[in-house]
């Protein structure tokens, strides 16, 4: 059985996420079943116009899968429950769509509008020609927690399928910094796992276990390694291969640019003139790309990197590229490390909403208030909310 594996839509988050989203869907029809390893939304509350997009978007490719497996729900006990209102299109929720227990998510929504089937703690069979394929999947939980999380869960594969894990998570051997799962920490026992939340392709073979990472659709952390080609697996059970199928984006430019020797205001504005141009130069894009470039090293005695003029560059570069230019100095000044720091943060991929959880958290610390981690989630979502009696339950 053919199954197209992709990943991290971040539907919301620019005008390229839907395009791209579509391209990617696109390049998936011939699959029988396709799985969407989290964070289809930006955010865990998005738009409706996102929805009624997403929507579309979902109901296009359930229309264009020429697919004709049976959908089909096994639960503890063996039972089994026919979706055959479903179209084989299945996903689980991120960290970006991650709300408190009880709380609906945007996977929610997709599941019971029929768009596609929710992944989440459950065990979803794909059937074709008597092929079996069963999915199982946990949604994306802050990394603390995930290794607690996944053995609560105890998720075993099922015999005589062949058993696909999804999960939403930073993984130790794909990227060894801050706390994660590692392979070892997975369920044991499944053909094939699948990982979401690392936005660029990769494939891990751990032991016995065989990890695929598919890459986001579309590039929103603008770190270097987002400046490979994004493309969707086709993984064929039985051959145990897979091929992976690009699909057209908006392209991404990086470079790193380091001042070994301390640079003046000019000499950093010359260097980031060249380096665009040559870097514009090499293409003949069609839609205009995504630069960003790096600065480092030394600045100039007295000269601070807020100091740095480089607006005459920009409005030159303006209809030619979408242009990032991160200032990453040795510092001198506190305040503007702190500058630094934010802007440092929209790039971090746990997303804004686990940071302002991890931040609410010490805020109340400093208040002499000790709630868990879910419960001071459910008192941000409250506040957020503006639902006062919920909050004041929770304190
Ligand atoms: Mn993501």
């Amino acid at each position: 059985m053919r199954i197209a594996i992709t990943g991290d839509f971040h539907l919301g988050f620019n005008q390229d996420a839907l395009a791209q989203a579509r391209n990617a869907l696109d390049a998936c029809k011939d699959a029988v079943a396709i799985v969407i390893a989290g964070d289809v939304f930006d955010s865990r509350i998005p738009r409706q116009e996102t929805l009624n997009e997403a929507l579309q978007l979902f109901s296009q490719a359930a229309e264009s899968l020429s697919s004709n497996a049976v959908v089909f729900e096994l639960d503890a006990d063996g039972v089994i429950t026919g979706l055959s209102n479903y179209p084989p299109i299945l996903a689980v929720a991120g960290t970006h769509e991650r709300r408190s227990k009880g709380l609906a998510n945007p996977i929610h929504l997709l599941d019971s509008a029929l768009a596609a089937v929710n992944l989440h703690a459950r065990k979803i069979c794909v059937q074709k020609d008597g092929e079996k394929v069963v999915f199982q999947a946990m949604a994306g939980v802050p990394e603390e927690f995930s290794r607690q999380v996944l053995k609560k869960m105890e998720f075993k594969p099922v015999k005589g399928a062949f058993n696909v894990f999804v999960f939403h998570q930073s993984l130790a051997e794909a990227m060894p910094f801050g706390e994660s799962l590692a392979a070892q920490d997975l369920p044991d026992g499944f053909d094939l796992y699948v990982d979401g939340h690392i936005h660029w392709m990769m494939e891990l073979i751990e032991g016995k276990k065989r990890i695929v990472i598919p890459g986001s659709t579309v590039v929103t952390q603008m770190r270097k390694n987002e400046t490979r080609k994004k493309q969707v697996i086709i993984f064929d059970t039985q051959a145990g291969t897979y091929e992976t199928r690009e699909f057209s984006t908006r392209s991404f430019l990086y470079r790193d640019i380091v001042f070994e020797n301390p640079a003046t205001s000019a000499e950093v504005a010359a260097q980031v003139d060249s380096a665009l141009t040559e870097m514009l130069a090499a293409g003949n894009q069609s839609q205009v790309p995504i630069v960003k470039l790096k600065l480092s090293g030394r600045l100039a005695n007295g000269l601070e990197s807020k100091d740095l003029d480089l607006t005459a560059i920009a409005k030159r570069y303006a209809d030619k590229a979408m242009l990032h230019i991160d200032r990453d100095f040795e510092r001198k000044d506190p305040l503007q490390a702190d500058a630094e720091e934010l802007q440092k943060a929209r790039s971090d991929p746990r997303g804004v909403r686990e940071i302002s959880v991890e931040l609410f958290i010490e805020a109340l610390k400093r208040r002499d208030i000790e709630l868990s981690h879910s419960q001071a989630e459910e008192l941000l979502d409250a506040l957020c909310e503006e639902d006062a009696a919920r909050a004041a339950q929770l304190i």
